[in-house]
């Protein structure tokens, strides 16, 4: 079985390699996403280390003045109608040495400096020429890595109390979790404005596996609020109807920099290696302050503007236990949700028992691979081997079974969404390892 996944995997990742970026899935994003270019590189290091370089490269040539990493690179092949929003609708200056490639101006996950550590560590594998150039891709990286948090951690604290929040739901790669539904309900969903666009993942997706036009109503009005200062962060909070600390995205920005004091250890920046493990615990203690709710005794999205936590559980609560600082208290409150029948392994986007549980759409029910792979990352960080080998082997007995599917339905396992999708096939070659 495992040879035919493996190799399988790999093709999907042959077929969507576009020169200088992998494509997430050729129909559905033709473009350079960012926190599916981390994924991609995790299982890139195990048949392709310079693609994995070359991606990760390529993404962070787009990166701003500013330190912020875009969520979306485009292509200057395709044309604007080939994804819904395009570059003319994001209107943002070319960036950069590529100054040909437009990109947006919201964020995603911070995974670029987990996923760079893992490709070092791989390199050996492959002999000592690819050691030399993961370390030269580390020093080439690094202050690109340093920048983002830095970006991150300042203009992105809105909150002020140490956290990144996002202001959009886009940023969250969670698109339309039920977690963003209580703060979404003080967004004005103008549907006269679809009228205008076109949903192009309508024409290649079915449209009961994707948001509602009611969510994309909410999304293009956030890009537009954001777009109308040119994406400044200044005051944000006054003049912007969205703004969430979401504990997934926060675990990943603390993930990263504990992955930063490592690479700062190879390039010799010893001294900045404690500065990143500071920052790390930093985080986990203000992600265990702002986000932990003791009577669900689970982590849940806070409100920025409200200060309210929201009542879902969604499987971004479960991400905090990637942090190793994490108290004893919310590790064993966290794996006992993970493990109760809200979730189960491998565990659904959002809680099973929820009156609003959609087996179909999105974020909002189905069963993703990279979530789960963040898990079992955050299971082995607090030695619970037996819960990281069950779901190790869940999540390797979806994909043989139903293929490289962007999603998967929860209880009857059907590929769902782009099939040959890559951090599907890129994950489980690590998963395979
Ligand atoms: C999905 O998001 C994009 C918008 O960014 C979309 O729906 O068009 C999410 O699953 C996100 O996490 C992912 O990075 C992206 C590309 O795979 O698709």
């Amino acid at each position: 079985m495992s040879a035919e996944l493996w190799n399988s995997a790999a093709s999907v990742l042959e077929t969507n390699w576009s020169g200088d970026h992998m494509v997430p899935s050729r129909r559905l994003y033709p473009h350079q996403w960012s926190w599916d270019t981390a994924f991609i590189a995790v299982g890139l290091a195990y048949v392709n280390p310079g693609r994995a370089w070359r991606d990760l490269r390529s993404l962070f040539e787009a990166q701003w003045p500013d330190g912020r990493v875009p969520h979306i690179v485009f292509d200057p092949a395709l044309a604007e109608a080939d994804y819904f929003p395009g570059p003319a609708f994001w209107g943002v200056p070319a960036y950069g040495v590529r100054p040909a490639h437009g990109s947006t101006g919201i964020v995603q996950p911070p995974l670029h400096a987990v996923a760079a550590w893992k490709v070092y560590r791989r390199a050996a594998a492959h002999g000592a020429a690819c050691v030399q150039e993961a370390r030269a891709e580390l020093e080439w990286l690094y202050p690109r890595l340093v920048a983002q948090q830095n970006y991150l951690t300042t203009r992105r604290d809105l909150g002020g109390a140490g956290l990144a929040a996002i202001v959009h739901p886009w940023e969250s790669g969670l698109d339309n979790s039920p977690a963003w539904d209580a703060a979404l309900a003080n967004v004005p969903a103008d549907l006269e404005l679809l009228t205008t666009y076109r949903r192009r993942d309508l024409d290649v997706a079915d449209a009961a596996h994707r948001p509602t036009d009611r969510d994309y109503a909410r999304y293009v009005g956030l890009v537009l609020s954001y777009r109308a200062e040119s994406y400044s962060d200044t005051d944000l909070l006054s003049r912007h109807d969205f703004a969430v600390e979401c504990p997934s995205f926060n675990a990943i920005l603390g993930a990263a920099e504990l992955a930063l004091a490592q690479i700062a250890g190879v390039i010799g920046r010893t001294a900045e290696a404690a500065v990143h493990r500071e920052r790390g615990r930093r985080i986990s203690d203000a992600i265990v302050a702002r986000l932990w709710n003791p009577r669900t005794r689970t982590f849940h999205a806070r409100d920025v503007r409200t200060g309210t936590l929201s009542p879902a559980h969604c499987v971004s609560g479960l991400m905090p236990l990637l942090l190793p600082d994490l108290p004893a208290e919310q590790v064993e409150g966290v794996v006992a949700e993970a493990k109760s029948p809200r979730f189960g392994f491998p565990a659904p986007s959002y809680d099973r028992t929820a009156g609003d549980f959609d087996t179909l759409r999105y974020w909002r029910g189905p069963t993703w691979i990279n979530v789960n792979w963040l898990l079992r990352r955050g299971l082995l960080v607090h030695g619970r081997r037996d819960e990281a080998e069950e779901l190790r082997a869940a999540m390797v007995r979806l994909v043989h079974q139903h293929g490289h599917f962007e999603y998967f339905h929860p209880r009857t396992g059907e590929g769902l969404g782009a099939p040959t999708f890559s951090w599907t096939a890129a994950l489980a070659l690590d998963l395979l390892a």
